[in-house]
């Protein structure tokens, strides 16, 4: 094993340099090795100040996470390493580049000095991993920038530039000529001023560092931005210590309760879901060698919503759009609706008005095919209906240029059939956005029977380019989320049927973490399009029962949100239980002779969330999702369930598969066959007691 911490001197100034790729994680050896090269550096005579940086694309990018599963930490452990470098008898100087996340910004407030490179960031990610800054974070970053600016570092997770960190104190100058030279340079002239630089841990903090009322105003920032979420407020917990306590008395209040988040549930689900997300990219035959074709031009076929929202992903992504639509009209439409949507980020100062012009400078519009024939990439968003993606993928397979991926954003349609319209399969492929397309971090990237691999390369690396997490699935009805999702809301339904009031069955699901329930969701996209949606399934249960309530508001003209009522009444968008609707529940029950009964929270959402793994385990044994935590990122991501919850096959594998099967055999007993088979793998792996997890990693 290579050592990770090398040290030498230059002209009386200690270089201390890291250099553990691929982005010097503090693992157990960097740590032992850094403590080595603090002593050695106070041992010499030879080195009046010590420059720490490290080599590779980053500073470090914090604790090394995969040690969190390995209880107990093997020492030294990285408090003890940043009080090492803060009890150094001769100043040292953190150069920064890259990134200083996490532990690796809690060593480099163990230094006396920060220097940072101009396009260095800086944070505070734990929280997004269920966890505090443990290593003295909590304690020595309020004491560096103050409580408000520690707070709100610490509770976003979000990293601030090296031009802000200056503003705030968090590093003492930027350097913009080469790192290792210009923090010598830093480090001898604070050596020649005699300046001590500061130890964090000295200086005193009491009450009055954090103004009247400041954490309350924080706790409420967590009701309304991060409710639900465990490590928060065990983060005010610790910055409240901060003020009240000595240092070395707050600092154990640290470690207790980041042992406490360390424990939770929440933060192993985030933890995993850290992990699960760099895993997507990974797929066995088509390596990361894989060649990629170069994507330059984009053309998006079809100006609604989706369209739209594809278009500007692009657009921000610096790659010129050709959108396309039938007539002048619809076209005039589409580019105003561009228009207006970077307008409203403007105002709402999430976007400045030259990136607004620069975005629409890249934005071409057309109502003729011949114009998209030398685009790279095309992307079809027209209308869910099969006759009208074979019209697109005729013209596009005539009109094209060799070479170009012609993508579909279909939603449910058979990726297959639409390929097969073309001389062409290789070059098909589904991307499939989730709607708002240019917020929502979600694409799964579908793969046809024939689609060629360097196509498969080229979306993953494209999704990368638009900070999209990209996951593999394959052919099938609405794929991985919509597949899955189906059951979720046909349980939904079903309870109304059995006389649970919409409002409650929302309620259970967003007591769970849900952002919206399923109720109000469906009211949101539409009950016409899930009407629709099922209405095209071949293949959809024949049941009379099955999406009964969303067939009758569609034939009522009850949409949903753009008509005023769905399931819910609207006052804007602010939702009304119906009782009208409860009472259509009961009449259609009546007629498909299904009994009200009671059933307790505990079932509604088991209904629910046991619908979705059941499916998602077919899903797996069938090979359309990779990995069980392809599934978990898919709805993380791109359906509103919260990362605390790692997602339905995370919490299977909490819960249990075999308590699982339990219930689902239970249900099957109630309800019968056709929806509670359940799944051979699960049945599997509560008879064999393992895990989707374990079972994934015997596969791998
Ligand atoms: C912490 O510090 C706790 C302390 O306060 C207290 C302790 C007591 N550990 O993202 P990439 C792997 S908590 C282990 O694709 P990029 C990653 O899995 C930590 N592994 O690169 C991937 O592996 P693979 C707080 C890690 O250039 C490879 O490195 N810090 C870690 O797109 C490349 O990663 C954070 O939360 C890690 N800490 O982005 C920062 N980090 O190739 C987490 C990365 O096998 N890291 N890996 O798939 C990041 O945000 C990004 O990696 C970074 C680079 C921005 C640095």
């Amino acid at each position: 094993m290579t050592n990770t911490v090398s040290y030498k001197v230059i002209d009386g100034i200690a270089i201390i340099s890291i250099d553990n790729p691929p982005v010097n994680v503090m693992d157990l050896q960097t740590r032992t090795l850094l403590i080595e090269a603090v002593n050695e550096f106070n041992a010499d005579p030879g080195a009046a100040a010590a420059v720490l940086l490290c080599a590779g694309r980053t500073f470090i990018s914090g604790a090394d996470i995969s040690e969190f599963d390995q209880l107990p930490f093997r020492d030294p452990w990285l408090p003890e390493v940043v009080q090492t470098i803060e009890d150094a008898g001769k100043p040292i100087v953190a150069a920064i580049h890259g990134a200083a996340l996490g532990g690796g910004l809690e060593v480099a407030m163990g230094c006396h000095f920060r220097c940072a490179a101009g396009d260095a960031r800086l944070g505070m990610p734990e929280v997004t991993l269920g966890l505090l800054p443990g290593a003295s974070g909590t304690q020595r970053l309020p004491r560096l920038i103050g409580v408000r600016r520690a707070l709100d570092m610490m509770l976003t997770g979000k990293p601030v530039t090296a031009r802000d960190a200056l503003e705030y104190g968090l590093i003492d100058c930027i350097i913009d000529e080469d790192l290792q030279q210009g923090a010598i340079g830093f480090a001898r002239r604070i050596l020649e001023h005699q300046q001590a630089g500061k130890r964090l841990s000295r200086v005193e903090m009491s009450s009055s560092d954090a103004g009247p009322g400041v954490f309350s105003e924080y706790r409420r920032w967590i009701e309304k931005n991060a409710a639900g979420f465990f490590a928060p407020e065990k983060i005010i917990q610790c910055v409240e210590a901060a003020v009240e306590l000595p240092y070395h008395e707050a600092l154990e209040v640290e470690a207790e309760l980041f042992l406490q988040c360390l424990d939770s549930d929440h933060s192993r689900a985030q933890r995993y879901l850290f992990f699960a997300e760099r895993e997507t990219a990974r797929v066995a035959d088509v390596p990361k060698e894989t060649p990629c074709r170069d994507i330059n031009t984009v053309a998006i076929i079809g100006g609604g919503t989706m369209g739209c929202g594809i278009a500007m992903n692009f657009l921000q992504a610096n790659i010129p759009v050709t959108m396309l639509e039938v007539d002048r009209s619809g076209l005039d439409k589409a580019m105003q609706t561009i228009r207006r949507n970077y307008a409203d980020r403007v105002s709402k100062g999430r976007l400045d008005q030259a990136r607004m012009d620069r975005c629409l400078e890249l934005l071409q519009g057309s109502t003729e095919y011949d114009d998209i024939s030398d685009a790279d990439l095309v992307i079809e968003a027209v209308f869910e209906n099969m006759s009208v993606k074979k019209q697109v993928f005729t013209r596009l397979d005539r009109v094209c240029k060799p070479g170009a991926i012609l993508a579909t954003n279909t939603s449910t349609l058979d990726i297959n059939v639409i390929a097969g319209f073309t001389n062409r399969p290789g070059d098909v492929i589904g991307l499939h956005f989730f709607a708002p397309a240019n917020v929502m971090p979600l694409l799964e990237i579908v793969r046809a029977g024939e689609t060629a691999k360097d196509v498969i390369a080229t979306a993953f690396k494209l999704a990368k380019t638009i900070r999209k997490i990209g996951v593999l699935v394959g052919v099938c009805f609405g794929f991985v989320g919509n597949r899955m999702f189906m059951p979720y809301v046909r349980e939904a339904e079903y309870m109304m049927l059995e006389g649970i009031a919409a409002e409650r069955i929302d309620r259970v699901a967003c007591d769970w973490g849900m952002a919206m329930g399923p109720h109000a969701v469906t009211d949101l996209s539409g009950q016409d399009v899930f009407f629709k949606i099922n209405d095209e399934w071949q293949q959809k249960p024949v049941d009379p029962a099955y999406f009964r309530i969303c067939r009758v508001l569609y034939e009522q003209g009850r949409y949903g949100q753009k008509t005023g009522a769905g399931k819910y009444l609207y006052e804007g968008r602010k939702a009304i239980a119906d009782p009208e609707v409860a009472e259509l529940a009961r009449v259609e029950a009546g007629k498909l002779g299904i009994q009200q009964r009671q059933i307790s929270d505990d079932e509604i959402l088991k209904r629910m969330l046991y619908a979705m793994i059941n499916e998602g385990a077919l899903i797996l044994e069938e090979g359309i999702a990779l990995r069980p935590g392809d599934i978990d990122v898919i709805f993380a991501n791109g359906y509103g369930l919260p990362r605390y919850r790692g997602g339905p096959m995370f919490h299977a594998d909490l819960v249990g598969p075999a308590r699982v099967y339990e219930d689902i055999c239970k249900f099957r007993q109630r309800y019968g066959d056709r929806y509670w088979t359940p799944a051979p793998l699960l049945q599997q792996l509560a008879e064999e007691g393992s895990t989707f997890l374990e079972w994934s990693g015997q596969r791998s």
